[in-house]
């Protein structure tokens, strides 16, 4: 059977969130409060609005709509050029394997991510190939735990919710997928995800066993 399967994009499949963290942190720094590791944790999944929202509420700052708007395009300028350095060597430990499994089983396959930045992040890596159809930060109007991102990502492969298989890191996202009604697995650390219906630390751990019993379920 044609299942869907959706990936998520930071954390899943790249770790940009090192990327994030530095150009977050320089931000904090300038506006004169500090950021930590822990708190970008919490940003994971989480819209670029609604962290830079949260980070000024940490540091205690208030700013204008408009310094808002300044501090949202500097901080994604600073991002770009982590970004612009990436390459395949980024992709994360068998993430390739499982996605050409994939196609080769003729499953569907799509990208769900938060992220404005995720097709120019697809093309540095250099497998945006490899997926039917993306759906973005672009294209969405409800962050996720709301399950419109993944929603739209099983409608633009044609396969419905209940027969979709999503790939996430973040509780936010987890929540999304299982509002959305499709089987939710965790990439990361059961503290954290608990809420999915499957919990690895990484692809590695993904066996072409465990790929068949989607499909086939
Ligand atoms: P951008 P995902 C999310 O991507 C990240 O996890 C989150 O940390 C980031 O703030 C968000 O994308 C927006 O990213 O600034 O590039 O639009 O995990 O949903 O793929
Ligand atoms: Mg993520």
């Amino acid at each position: 059977k044609r299942k869907g399967f959706i990936f998520d994009l930071d954390g899943v499949i790249v770790d940009t969130a090192k990327y994030h963290f530095l150009a977050w942190k320089n931000l904090a720094n300038s506006l004169g409060f500090d950021f930590t590791e822990i708190q970008n944790e919490q940003l994971k999944g989480v819209s670029r609005v609604e962290s830079l929202k949260k980070i000024l509420t940490w540091g205690e700052t208030t700013v204008s709509e408009e310094k808002f708007q300044d501090l949202m395009t500097l901080k994604n300028t600073e991002y770009l050029e982590f970004i612009n350095k990436m390459d395949d060597s980024e992709i994360l430990p068998d993430v390739p394997r499982v996605l050409d499994y994939l196609k080769d089983n003729k499953q569907g396959v799509s990208l769900g991510s938060a992220s404005k930045n995720a097709r120019v992040i697809l093309e540095k890596v250099n497998i945006l190939d490899k997926f039917e159809a993306i759906v973005d930060g672009n294209d969405v109007s409800k962050a996720k735990p709301d399950p419109e991102v993944f929603l739209n990502a099983a409608d633009a492969i044609n396969v419905k919710p209940e027969d979709c298989i999503v790939f996430e890191d973040s509780v936010a996202g987890v929540q999304a997928a299982n509002a959305a009604h499709m089987i939710s697995i965790g990439i990361g650390s059961e503290d954290v995800l608990h809420e999915a219906d499957y919990i690895f630390n990484d692809f590695t751990e993904i066996s072409t066993e465990f790929i068949n019993k989607l499909i086939n379920n």
